[in-house]
């Protein structure tokens, strides 16, 4: 086996939902139907690039087992989807499985417009409606840059959908419209416009993608996929109030503070909890792509709630504990600058680990994880709360000796209350690292250690000493047929 391909194969998520080959990206159409989960996400299945784009479908009934299902909607010559079925979203409408989403035509940058497509038997396959588009084209008067994601609900006996835009030299906004039969769309108004001349406390930049609008708690969340020129790719969202068809936000704040997170979707299950998938995009370059066949990964499903503190919970959701293979459990591990190899036992390319340290046990400045490490520390990627700046870190400056892969610290501001643990909830699946913290941050990071033997696991301490009081290690395995 060459090099490359040995490569592909350690760094092909072993849990982690994936088509079988080549390119994937956003997820859509998230729905809960007769019990079953349905996963559809942006596809091409004639590579690992970004082109040709389809939907792409899966289901599960547990969260943890996703069975594959063939190609729910395929660009039609002559429609206006015939260059590709870009990002939307699936409805009950009174009974009919109904997506709705953009089609796009023509060359770069393409003719956006959205459309809507129905399925008659069980959500298998899906047929275009024959008025496509239902929206031709973004409001007039406006000098508008995109046109794409419908995010649609049901209020009172109408349809509303908002659809991701820009005004052009303002920033990012999403347009509100209302309809009665999904299919002729009144416009309404800009339901919150960002202004991209403001950087505090997020920069919300020049174009929104793939909104999603719904309740929680007794709040409205209005998250938005932040897209630049200058290839910024993060994720946000606004808490406030929905009234008259009206959103007042009170705040804005990131929505995963990693790397490689980006247009997330939600749903809302049958057991009325908030779950959220989102993207976590390669980095590293098109001829590895290529070389393995195969791009982008699903995220672990995570479950939101509504804060006191007015920020937005997140857990990895509970089924994902079916994914638990041998365990090991650890307690009291004092840390210093010079420990180095206090969880020998510990190894692997897919595993959870839960560790919780006791920031009054001692005084070190930076503590945490090591995931992916080399015995002699060649490779290794930090998970780093640093103390005297409140910043919770992934560190890949040495995650990879591959030259051609992304590296850098990304993170952000992480305050432990007087006396309150650090939790640290790691989920490693070979090259992605998804980080949960108390319950309420996370981060996604891609990784590609080079070598085969990069799957030690350590606790760190620098400039000072700690307690990791308890370490639990769990090998997590698959049962079922989602790997390739
Ligand atoms: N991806 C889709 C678009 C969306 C973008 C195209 C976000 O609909 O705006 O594949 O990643």
């Amino acid at each position: 086996m060459s090099v490359t391909a040995a490569h592909a194969v350690t760094q092909r998520p072993l849990y982690h939902f994936q088509p079988r080959a080549n390119w994937m990206n956003d997820p859509n159409g998230l729905i809960q139907w007769d019990g079953q989960y349905h996963l559809f996400y942006q596809y091409n299945p004639n590579g690992p690039v970004h082109d040709t784009i389809h939907w792409g479908h899966a289901t599960s009934r547990d969260l943890v087992r996703w069975e594959r299902l063939p190609v729910a909607l395929t660009p039609t010559p002559g429609a206006p989807d015939e260059a590709g079925c870009y990002s939307g979203c699936a409805v009950d409408a009174n009974g009919v499985p109904t997506l709705m989403y953009t089609g796009v035509r023509g060359d770069r940058p393409y003719h956006e417009s959205q459309c809507l497509a129905t399925s008659a038997d069980g959500l298998r396959t899906w047929r275009p409606h024959p008025g496509n588009p239902v929206i031709a084209a973004p409001p007039d008067g406006l000098d508008v840059v995109g046109f794409r994601d419908p995010y649609v609900w049901k209020e009172g006996d109408a349809w509303y959908c908002l659809i991701g835009s820009s005004v052009r030299r303002v920033g990012g906004t999403v347009f509100l419209y209302r309809s009665a039969d999904l299919v002729h769309w009144e416009y309404l108004h800009q339901l919150l416009t960002g202004d991209q001349t403001v950087t505090d406390p997020v920069w919300t930049g020049t174009m929104w993608e793939c909104p999603q609008f719904f309740p929680l708690g007794d709040k409205h969340v209005l998250m938005i996929s932040v897209w630049d020129t200058h290839k910024t790719h993060y994720t946000a969202y606004y808490l406030g109030a929905y009234r008259d068809h009206t959103f007042t936000p009170e705040g804005v704040r990131r929505f995963d503070t990693g790397a490689n997170y980006y247009a997330p979707a939600t749903l809302r299950d049958e057991r009325g909890r908030r779950l959220i998938w989102g993207w976590p995009w390669e980095g590293r370059s098109q001829e590895a792509q290529r070389a393995a066949g195969w791009a982008g990964v699903m995220s672990l499903p995570r479950v939101l709630t509504l804060r006191d503190d007015g920020a937005l919970g997140v857990e990895p959701a509970p089924e994902l504990q079916a994914l638990r293979g041998a365990h090991q459990h650890h307690t009291g591990i004092r840390l210093t600058p010079s420990s180095s190899g206090v969880l020998p036992e510990a190894r692997g390319d897919a595993l959870e680990i839960v560790a919780e340290f006791d920031p009054a046990s001692g005084n070190a400045r930076q503590y945490g994880l090591l995931v992916r490490c080399s015995p002699e520390r060649e490779e290794y990627t930090r998970i780093v709360y640093d103390r005297a700046e409140e910043r919770l870190l992934v560190d890949r400056t040495h995650a990879s000796l591959d030259p051609d892969v992304q590296r850098g610290a990304h993170g952000g501001a992480f305050e432990l209350a007087a006396g309150e643990s650090l939790r640290l909830h790691v989920y490693l699946d070979r090259s992605i690292v998804e980080v949960y913290a108390n319950g309420r941050t996370c981060l996604t990071e891609r990784i590609y250690p080079s070598r085969p033997d990069s799957l030690g696991i350590d606790l760190f301490a620098n400039g000072g000493s700690i307690t990791a009081t308890a370490v639990d290690v769990w090998t997590l395995t698959l049962a079922g047929d989602t790997p390739a």
